[in-house]
């Protein structure tokens, strides 16, 4: 009866761990930079939550982890039904899908030595899959996050991913030394070394072994100069930690006038950058929540519907200009380049294809976020491993189709998966 590719032991083993990483755990997005560019008031506008915001350096010292929102456009209205979801919730036709945000302490020059807060808040940073880089565009903050005026952002943008490369570049070395002082035996390759003693990084050997190759420095570690091993370091940080940035602080005059400029530097080209006022998201939040305004995260437009004082009023309609300048705040949009553009994350509903309701009387009560190039057994897997054991075949709810294990999912698939238990 089993017609469709079934894992072998090992083979599932191998995806069960990826999947533990990434899934289970669900994703995880890191807030970077130096101090005092937003880093925490990007996390309270995002989470509304309440951690310690201040025009001075390191009011961030302890990581704090809140839960934020990816949107996704729901699919039953394509089958005339009306999502309740489970997880997350639904404003409109818009899914908002829940991902874990993480906040940090600031990062200054040299933190990879100690300097500032030091090395060990770098480490805050290891279980996060993709970075959002928070610079201060408005310029009023120093390379150290002290007050000043006209700093320039492309100093922020250049240190931080020194800083990083540093950091890798310190734990690749101590890899490398407990490979040359033949700690290990002889028949361990060097990719397995390096995965071992990177491993917090979420990455394998058989990532190492690619990058190896792709950056051409050669198996034999006693062969690579500083220069190689800084390339593999740099390489490997930017397969584990890739990074959008967030102009920050748009709602000054100064940060505009920054924008403007580094987006049409041609040095600047090949960066993700949105522009973003963490300050006007947690406004338009607040005044939702005081029910003054009707505002959907992430829209580009919002509507008064309560009572407000004529200062208020105006407050509030400076934030619809910057909304018709910029599309949006930019909180949400930051953190959906991360997921969707950056990290190629897929978002999938289980359904089912005799209607989409449960038999709990819940129509699409949950939302997955693959990995990229997940198919249809992956999915089944992340739902149980029970599910992806018995996979049988899986069906496309909209064309009522079916789809074999190694179909790989689209965005916003609705999927129902058939199993032998
Ligand atoms: N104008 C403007 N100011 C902002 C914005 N976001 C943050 N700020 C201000 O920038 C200062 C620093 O904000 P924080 O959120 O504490 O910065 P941080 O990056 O978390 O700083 P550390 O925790 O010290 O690393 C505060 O005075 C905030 O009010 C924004 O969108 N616009
Ligand atoms: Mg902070």
């Amino acid at each position: 009866m089993l017609r469709y590719y079934v894992p072998t032991k090992a083979q599932r083993e191998t995806r069960l761990g990826t999947l533990c990483g990434t899934l289970v755990m669900s994703y995880r997005i890191g807030l970077v930079g130096k101090p005092s560019v937003g880093k925490s008031s990007f996390f309270n506008a995002a989470t509304m939550n309440d951690v310690p915001e201040g025009a001075y350096p390191f009011t961030t010292i302890d990581p704090s982890i809140g839960e934020a929102y990816v949107r996704v456009e729901d699919a039953a209205p394509e089958f005339d039904e009306v999502s309740t979801p489970t997880v997350g919730f639904l404003r409109g036709d818009v899914r908002f899908v829940p991902t874990k945000l993480v906040d940090v302490a600031g990062l200054i020059p040299g933190a990879h030595e100690g300097n500032g807060l030091g090395n060990q808040f770098l480490t805050d940073l290891n279980e996060t899959d993709v970075l959002i880089h928070v610079v201060d565009f408005s310029g009023t903050t120093d390379i150290e996050g002290e007050a000043t005026e006209g700093h320039d952002p492309r100093e922020d943008i250049e240190f931080l991913t020194e800083e990083l490369d540093q950091w890798y570049l310190g734990v690749l070395e101590k890899g490398i030394e407990r490979y040359e002082s033949g700690y290990t035996t002889e028949e361990d390759a060097i990719e397995e070394e390096l995965a071992e003693q990177m491993s917090a990084f979420k990455t394998n050997e058989d990532e190492i072994k690619r990058l190896i190759r792709r950056t051409d420095v050669g198996f034999d570690p006693t062969e690579w100069e500083p220069a190689d091993k800084l390339e593999l370091a740099r390489a490997i940080r930017k397969e584990t930690k890739p990074m959008v940035i967030v102009a920050n602080k748009m709602d000054t005059e100064a940060a505009q006038e920054n924008y403007e400029a580094i987006t049409t530097d041609p040095d600047y080209e090949d960066l993700t950058i949105v522009p973003a006022s963490a300050h006007a998201e947690r406004a338009l939040k607040s005044a939702e929540q005081a029910g003054v305004i009707e505002y959907r995260p992430g829209d580009s437009d919002f509507e008064i519907v309560g009572d407000v004082s004529g200062e208020q009023e105006q407050g509030l309609e400076q934030i619809r200009d910057f909304l018709e300048e910029y599309g949006a705040t930019g909180v949400q949009a930051a953190l959906e380049v991360a997921l969707f553009d950056i990290l190629g994350v897929t978002p999938v509903f289980p359904g089912s294809a005799n209607g989409l309701e449960n038999d709990r009387g819940e129509v699409l009560p949950d939302c997955y976020l693959l990995p990229p190039q997940s198919t249809a057994e992956d999915f089944a897997y992340s739902l149980h491993s029970d599910i992806g054991d018995g996979f049988l075949h899986a069906i496309d709810c909209r064309s009522n189709r079916q789809v074999g294990a190694s179909y790989e999912v689209e965005p916003r698939d609705v999927l129902e998966v058939i199993t032998t238990n």
